[in-house]
């Protein structure tokens, strides 16, 4: 075991040192309550039996304090844990509790008596009633086929994939601020007073605004209700505690469980505390895909640490220690996918409750503090990867500020990640935000950010794996995984294929038909989640939910901006391989299609020669205007695409490049594509160059990033951009220089996000072969960090490939 306590962090590394490396265990508590009330209240408005299985849970989870924790707040089990939905997937618990424990993503253990309550308690309630049945019987036949095997619903084909069903919503931020403001008393006193004002005859007001606001003031009661329960046990272990310091530390607890959040705290570890219990009882509400962000941290939290240091009544160094009691309980908490599908999208235990840090002020100043800093510092200094810190970055940020990100980045655990004001804020203005919500945004995915009283979509969206649609302009429809099946469009034996322009046309046209049978996912996800979710707690601290006295999971909130997506997953591997065809058949003539589509079936067994020739084809991500340019009409076709469909949804559904771990799964189905990548291995993810593709510096592949991208359109979103470094190329002062003008220079070209791995192949190889000498070691991922021992060896592989630039 290798040593955590690191000076000045002695209490965070004790924490840690507890749950460290510790396989997770499935706590079936929230789920066999919510199902307990849910037997109960069958019939009533659905955010009122939300709110009411809520308080159930308040009344009886059981509830932990920590061995040396200062903040309190767990859903589960101690050490490290994850909780189940079943009213997302429940149709998955049957499968799922004989295969989580030896699954290869995200292995969880379950109690032989957790696995008794899960069959004979949850699951059979749940059967026929799940969010996931309901949309596989909602969908076409046609869609149906692209998205599961028909045959068995519960297989995913890693074509057009919804992730709807294994998230009841996409990434979120909430208003903490007005918790911290008027706590969940103003809350609840707010939907009392709206209650009185109600008409006692209007059809509208008893059927749709009372059982909304009896939903709010339910939930209020029901956090405050689970935060005292915090409170009388902290009494009880502090009666019953003979060390004095812990004892004093446990009625200081008790003190501060009992007031927040029902009333504005009066200290920062009070806002704090605040802040966690609203977090932590938002994961017992619903399970939000990839975690509920924290929003910006060092905005709102600020007036309680300016007003406790200058009191006197605490120092930097317990600020920190208060912050990495946060960090420590959210990384105990995982995000448990139960259907494989969700697994394999988010491996290494992925959830990314963003914390944002920097960027401007709502009136657009430079918006960096104290606790910026702060937060920074804890970053490099204590090693953990939650939460996922994101540093927004604008024209004006301080040298100070990209000097200690660029120095956290060197860290090497890939914190924080950049996310640009220059291309956010307009992009948000043009989509209807005031100038004071657009600079307010705070980060909330991998890249995505959230207005949070602006924001209202919360459907999960479809991810698209356009390498599927080279495969099957390749064999007319078809793909060599599901042989015999016509999947995409039948555009005809590329052989009879005259010009590159008719190639090019047929999978522009499988490329149109893939986008139209995830619009049609969607459809059917935007109609059915009302009927299926609701979140009281989270509708409770937005202003237009409260305006409109609806849930955030209705489909259309009057004031709301709906940011929606969808993924293009594969872009370089799909570049490239249009280049390489672009080139090497048509332009040069080298081999023919014949030839071409030979090699692709052999998976270039026998054909290295032509592997070769196909790999050293023009690619993206070295500033080649050749593959470039195909980058940016793949890019601007699928913009047109939601530029007029996205209407009809009645949503912003825009063009992101935002893998997870989605471009491994992807890969698995795709043949030998020909840009020489073997079958079925990974796919280039987000907006990143294919593995080794780009061989010109890593400011060649920022460039290709900005030459594709077609600024005109408003329908662009994220494009999330993984760079990997060695450390020697940025070793020492002078590499924390040009570090911090690679960062201005990514700011500058209005690319959105930006992440880095510095780390050496070498060390990863080692790390492969000994995993047990490298159980600490992060990496990146997409929107987060994770142990590279904790990966599969796929991913593994994955990250090993890409390319490693020695300089900048
Ligand atoms: C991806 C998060 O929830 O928008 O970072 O898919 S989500």
């Amino acid at each position: 075991e290798q040593t955590v306590t690191i000076p000045g962090h002695e209490r965070a590394g004790r924490i840690l040192r507890s749950f460290q490396n510790q396989r997770p265990k499935i706590d079936v508590e929230r789920a066999r309550l919510f199902t307990e009330s849910f037997r109960q209240s069958e019939g009533e408005a659905l955010i009122l039996r939300w709110s009411k299985a809520l308080l159930h849970i308040a009344k009886h989870i059981t509830v932990y304090i920590d061995e040396d924790q200062l903040i309190v707040g767990r859903g589960g089990y101690t050490g490290r844990y994850g909780i189940l939905y079943p009213e997302l997937d429940g149709d998955y618990l049957d499968t799922a509790i004989r295969e989580l424990p030896s699954r290869g993503q995200s292995p969880f253990d379950l109690t032989d008596e957790d696995a008794r309550v899960i069959v004979n308690e949850i699951s059979p309630y749940w059967k026929g009633k799940t969010f996931h049945e309901a949309l596989a019987d909602a969908l076409p036949a046609d869609t149906l086929k692209v998205t599961y095997d028909p045959e068995d619903p519960l297989k995913s084909r890693f074509i057009i994939n919804e992730t709807a069903s294994f998230r009841s919503s996409i990434q979120w931020v909430h208003d903490y601020e007005k918790v911290l403001r008027i706590g969940y008393k103003g809350i609840k006193e707010e939907a009392l007073r709206e209650i009185d004002q109600l008409d006692p005859y209007s059809p509208v007001d008893n059927m749709e605004k009372l059982p909304f606001l009896q939903a709010i003031v339910n939930v209020s009661d029901a956090i405050v209700l689970w935060a005292n329960r915090h409170s009388e046990l902290a009494s009880r272990q502090a009666d019953e505690e003979s060390n004095p310091v812990r004892q004093a530390e446990l009625r200081k607890i008790a003190e501060i469980s009992a007031r927040v959040p029902e009333y504005p705290p009066r200290s920062f570890h009070e806002a704090v505390q605040s802040q966690w219990f609203v977090q932590m009882f938002s994961r017992l509400e619903q399970k939000t895909g990839t975690v509920i962000s924290n929003g910006r941290m060092d905005q709102y939290l600020y007036p309680y640490y300016q007003q406790d240091i200058k009191l006197g009544h605490i120092t930097d160094q317990e600020v920190i220690e208060l912050l990495e009691c946060v960090w420590n309980a959210m990384a105990q908490f995982l995000d448990l996918y139960i259907s494989p599908t969700g697994g394999a999208f988010n491996e290494g235990y992925a959830h990314w409750e963003a914390v944002t840090v920097g960027g401007q002020t709502p009136g657009g100043l430079d918006a960096t503090n104290e606790l910026t800093y702060l937060m920074l510092q804890s970053k490099r200094e204590f090693p953990l990867n939650y939460p996922d810190l994101a540093a927004r970055i604008h024209t004006r940020s301080p040298e100070r500020y990209l000097y200690e990100v660029a120095e956290t980045i060197k860290e090497g655990s890939g914190f924080p990640k950049l996310i640009n004001d220059e291309e956010v804020v307009p992009l948000l203005l043009a989509k209807g935000a005031t100038f004071e919500e657009a600079y307010d945004y705070a980060v909330s995915g991998c890249a995505e950010c959230r207005m949070p009283n602006r924001d209202t979509y919360t459907s999960p969206c479809a991810y698209i794996n356009f390498a599927a649609a080279i495969e099957m302009t390749l064999r007319n429809g078809q793909m060599q995984r599901y042989p015999g099946e016509i999947l995409g469009l039948e555009t005809g034996d590329p052989q009879s294929f005259g010009s590159w322009e008719l190639f090019f046309d047929a999978y522009k046209a499988q490329q149109k038909h893939f986008l139209k049978h995830a619009f049609i996912q969607q459809h059917a996800i935007i109609r059915l989640r009302s009927r299926h979710f609701a979140a009281p707690l989270s509708s409770s601290m937005h202003k237009l939910c409260l305006q409109n006295f609806k849930d955030i999971h209705e489909p259309h909130i009057e004031g709301g901006i709906d940011l929606g997506y969808f993924e293009f997953i594969g872009y370089g591997t799909v570049i490239d391989s249009l280049a390489a065809i672009k080139k090497v058949v048509y332009e040069d003539k080298r081999i023919t299609m014949g030839q071409l589509i030979e090699a692709l079936d052999r998976d270039f067994e026998g054909y290295e020669a032509i592997r070769q020739l196909l790999a050293h084809a023009p690619s993206y991500g070295n500033n080649d205007d050749y593959a470039d340019s195909i980058a940016k009409e793949l890019d601007e076709e699928a913009l047109k695409f939601t530029r007029n469909y996205s209407k009809q949804l009645g949503v912003n559904l825009d063009l992101r490049y935002v893998p997870f771990t989605s471009h491994v799964p992807f890969g698995k189905v795709v043949a030998a594509t020909p840009n020489g990548r073997k079958a079925y291995t990974p796919l280039a993810d987000g907006s990143s160059a294919s593995h080794g593709a780009d061989k010109n510096g890593p400011t060649a592949v920022l460039l290709s990033n900005f030459y594709s991208k077609n600024y005109n359109y408003r329908e662009r979103a994220a494009r999330l951009l993984n760079i990997k470094l060695t450390p020697s190329c940025v070793d020492g002062e002078e590499g924390t220089l040009k570090l911090v003008s690679f960062i201005r220079t990514w700011s500058d070209l209005r690319l959105w996000h930006l992440q880095f791995n510095i780390i050496n192949r070498q060390t990863l190889l080692d790390a492969q072969r000994e995993p047990e000498q490298y159980r600490n070691l992060l990496v990146r991922i997409a929107g987060y960090s994770a142990y590279f021992t904790d990966l599969s060896e796929d991913l593994q592989n994955d990250l090993i490939r890409r390319t490693e630039h020695t300089a900048i």
